[in-house]
């Protein structure tokens, strides 16, 4: 793992060894060492070291954040803090988050344990967590001023309880929240069942819905944004800078995925059907479940879903509010479908500027093909752009692929490449005279008169006063 230590005064910055492993000086002090990581890429699952075993969960373009064991507390440390994001090659965004990232890292416990966890707050305002879902005492919740006070800036607050329930849960401020959390403020914390054969799967990925609203050619977020938003991200990045879901043929898979944004994400996958297992109230029975290939995902809400990956290829897993797969720019371009753009070009040249340059007159899909040659202001992404083995793919914001594949190892997370698509199973192209012309029949019968004869009656004039 890329992880580097941050520095406390009066501890060094050893290598980490192992997720438990940490210096006999970090031991013997109060606190904790916080990892820190800066990578955007998926770092590798973080196995238990002790304790009960279990498949650890991978975070989309994340990592999860190591602890040490305290006689029989399991001790992390969160720091809060400003962070430098790369939302996607070619714009990094300067947001809120935790030990280096946006969003921060994903704890991980099992059912059962008892964890403390410090807080310190590196934020230029106070702060608090609270942790979404989880059953603990009152005074643990995290919302600032009604159960505990504010933590100021520079001061550490710990957080003690017992896990009482295994689950999927989240981690976000209660403290100047519509802020914090619009700058990118939140995390993950699953909770494995204390059965390592309850709920199995080979693979467990995690991410957050989150939307930002940073203006072309800018690096902060618009916090006072409400719906408006333009990147809508997985865990902070968008396409084409999510990272793929690598998956072994076979495999079973559970996707988890949180939403603290503004607004509903359905979220649809190509190519299985699933059915979702947990929700941030708990795993749904089996006789509760039913077959889906969207899961709506409301605000402050998480639903983790299931599946048996068992057709090869690459399939779209994405938002289906098409403008959140776009970037930003999306909600000012107007609609030019069907305009003349010769027209346009003169009249509006004529009005705004000589270089006028007018999209989209037959649709907008030559943005994704020159987006990217397209004369734009620093620190900004196309709004459609990536390509894929046979072109443009016309995307943004929140779409990745789930590829599955023969043959890999388990726990191998690395992007296979594109499918290779068997002789014969790829939509082709006819090639015949004919092929631009189809032979045409009509399949209505036009009617001879309209079934209703409807006459307009000129309208008085206007109503006068007596
Ligand atoms: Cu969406």
């Amino acid at each position: 793992m890329k992880l580097s230590r941050r520095k406390f005064v009066g501890f060094s910055a050893a290598t980490l060894a192992g997720a438990a492993a940490v210096s006999g000086r970090a031991r013997a002090a109060a606190i904790p060492e916080a990892a820190t990581a800066t990578s955007p890429s998926m770092q590798p699952p973080l196995f238990p070291p002790t304790g009960p075993t279990y498949q650890p969960v991978v975070t989309l373009n994340g990592w999860t954040l190591p602890w040490r064991m305290n006689g029989d507390w399991k001790e992390f440390h969160l720091v809060a803090e400003p962070v430098v994001r790369e939302i996607a090659p070619g714009m990094n965004a300067h947001l809120w988050g935790y030990n280096g990232q946006s969003p921060g890292p994903t704890i991980e416990a099992v059912e059962g344990d008892k964890v403390r966890i410090f807080v310190t707050n590196k934020l230029p305002e106070h702060t608090t967590i609270h942790w979404h879902g989880m059953l603990l005492p009152s005074g643990m919740d995290g919302v600032g001023g009604m159960t505990q006070p504010h933590i100021k800036p520079g001061k550490t607050f710990v957080y003690e309880y017992e896990l009482k329930k295994s689950g999927t849960f989240m981690y976000h401020p209660h403290a100047d929240e519509m802020v914090q959390m619009a700058m990118g403020m939140m995390g993950f914390f699953v909770v494995h069942p204390r059965d390592p054969q309850f709920m199995r799967v080979d693979r467990d990925f995690v991410f957050l819905l989150n939307a930002l609203d940073i203006d072309p050619g800018s690096y902060v977020p618009k916090v006072m944004t409400m719906l408006d938003h333009n990147l809508w991200t997985f865990n902070s990045r968008v396409f084409p800078g999510i990272d793929h879901l690598a998956i072994r043929k076979g495999d079973r898979v559970r996707v988890r995925i949180g939403n603290l944004s503004m607004t509903a994400h359905p979220i649809h996958m190509h190519g299985h059907h699933f059915s979702v297992t947990c929700t941030d109230g708990g795993w749904v029975p089996e006789s509760a479940r039913w077959p889906e290939t969207t899961i709506d995902v409301p605000v402050g809400a998480m639903r983790a879903y299931e599946f048996v990956a068992d057709v090869p290829g690459d399939w779209a897993l994405h938002c289906h509010k098409s403008h959140h797969t776009m970037n930003a720019m999306g909600h000012n371009v107007k609609t030019f479908i069907g305009v003349d753009k010769r027209d346009l070009v003169r009249t509006v040249r004529g009005l705004v500027s000589p270089d006028y340059m007018p999209m989209g007159s037959a649709g907008m899909a030559e943005m994704g093909e020159h987006g990217a040659d397209m004369p734009m202001p620093d620190n900004t992404l196309p709004m459609m752009t990536g390509f894929g083995q046979f072109g443009p793919m016309e995307m943004g914001g929140m779409f990745t692929v789930v590829k599955v594949r023969e043959g890999l190892a388990a726990n191998d997370y690395k992007d296979p490449g594109w499918y290779k698509h068997p002789e014969g199973t790829v939509a082709w192209e006819l090639q015949t005279a004919a092929a631009g012309e189809p032979p045409r029949r009509r399949y209505d019968k036009p009617t001879a008169k309209p079934a209703v004869e409807m006459k307009v009656i000129k309208p008085r004039g206007g109503h006068k006063g007596h």
